[in-house]
């Protein structure tokens, strides 16, 4: 008998029919609060799910009593509680590496949008604002050949600093749990304390998992070591950063500006302050989403769950579960 599959998320038809060679599936296409009571009812006797952002913890998996393996479509994974997740016996695997380039993209964008103010000069001419006159209203900040200062040197974080050193000659600081050799050689990263690295920093990105000890790891404190023409932005995810903080810096002017891929609330809340400041830049969490990598992510994701649920080790395996 084939395991059955929930597959939550919406993925390529392809990744679909990849699945059902070996499972059966149950496709959700998104959990609302609707689907969500079938979806749990089917859980009772599914040996895999697939899809992005679900909270697996226990008393989802009280659930499972079937489940072999969770397969995230995100590089990100702390919607996942492992400790529970391998105390049943079940494995957990995620998509890092073929998202990098993708997000590492949207972040030079970012860059580029909040320094040149891309978006608010858009509306100037979309506006009919557009005076000939062009004064220093319409002035932005440079990249090129400033200091960027990458917190976290994970896969993003390298394609980040390729692109930042290769492309637009910056200088590279970086802080993370371990020495990165590999940066170092390759795009002339130097290591620094973070606090060296606010402090030095044109350009500040935030780009490490959460986990217990970087919640917050930006908050008040770090934001008055950074310069007022510093840059700040956040692709990682929102509870990084204490918001208030980083609201009040901007509103004093403690930084120059800010460009977020990620909040503390998604969908953010249409009268989050950070939305009506002209030196944010926002977007709606959307990383690595292109049509190429999203197929890559979801088939890579696909490619964890069926070796899993074959009794193989996934590529991706994030744990050690025990009884298996
Ligand atoms: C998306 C991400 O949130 O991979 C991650 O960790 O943040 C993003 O790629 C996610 O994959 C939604 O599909």
């Amino acid at each position: 008998m084939k395991p059955k599959v929930l597959v939550y998320s919406k993925v390529d038809p392809k990744v679909l029919d990849f699945v059902k060679q070996t499972c059966e599936v149950v496709y959700f296409e998104g959990l609302e609060e609707e689907t969500f009571p079938t979806f749990l009812h089917e859980l009772k006797d599914a040996h895999g799910i697939l899809g992005a952002g679900l909270k697996v913890d226990d008393d989802l998996l009280k659930n499972a009593p079937q489940l072999k393996v969770v397969s995230n479509i995100s590089v990100g994974y702390e919607n996942l509680h492992l400790p529970a997740i391998s105390a049943r016996g079940v494995m957990a695997t995620n998509t890092p590496g073929v998202l990098n380039d993708t997000v590492a993209d949207l972040i030079m964008g970012l860059m580029l949008s909040t320094a040149r103010r891309l978006p608010e000069l858009d509306q100037f001419v979309k506006t009919g604002q557009w005076d000939s006159n062009l004064g220093e209203q319409y002035f932005g900040l440079d990249i090129h050949q400033k200091v960027l200062g990458i917190i976290g040197m994970g896969g993003i974080g390298s394609a980040v600093a390729k692109r930042a050193h290769h492309g637009f000659d910056m200088e590279i600081l970086y802080h993370n749990r371990s020495r990165k050799p590999d940066a170092e050689e390759k795009y002339a990263a130097s290591y620094c304390t973070m606090e060296e690295l606010l402090q030095n920093s044109d350009f500040v990105l935030l780009m490490t998992p959460l986990t217990p000890e970087t919640e917050k790891l930006m908050g008040e404190k770090e934001f008055s070591l950074m310069k007022k023409s510093a840059i700040f932005i956040n692709s990682s995810r929102g509870k990084t950063v204490d918001e208030e903080a980083l609201i009040q810096a901007l509103q004093t002017g403690e930084i120059y500006g800010a460009g977020l891929d990620v909040f503390v609330n998604e969908p953010v809340e249409v009268d989050n302050p950070l939305l009506s400041m002209k030196n944010v830049v926002t977007l709606p969490h959307i990383g690595s989403a292109t049509y190429e990598t999203r197929y890559k992510m979801a088939m890579s994701a696909a490619t964890n769950l069926v070796a899993g649920l074959k009794g193989e080790t996934p590529t991706n395996l994030l744990n050690k579960p025990v009884n298996i």
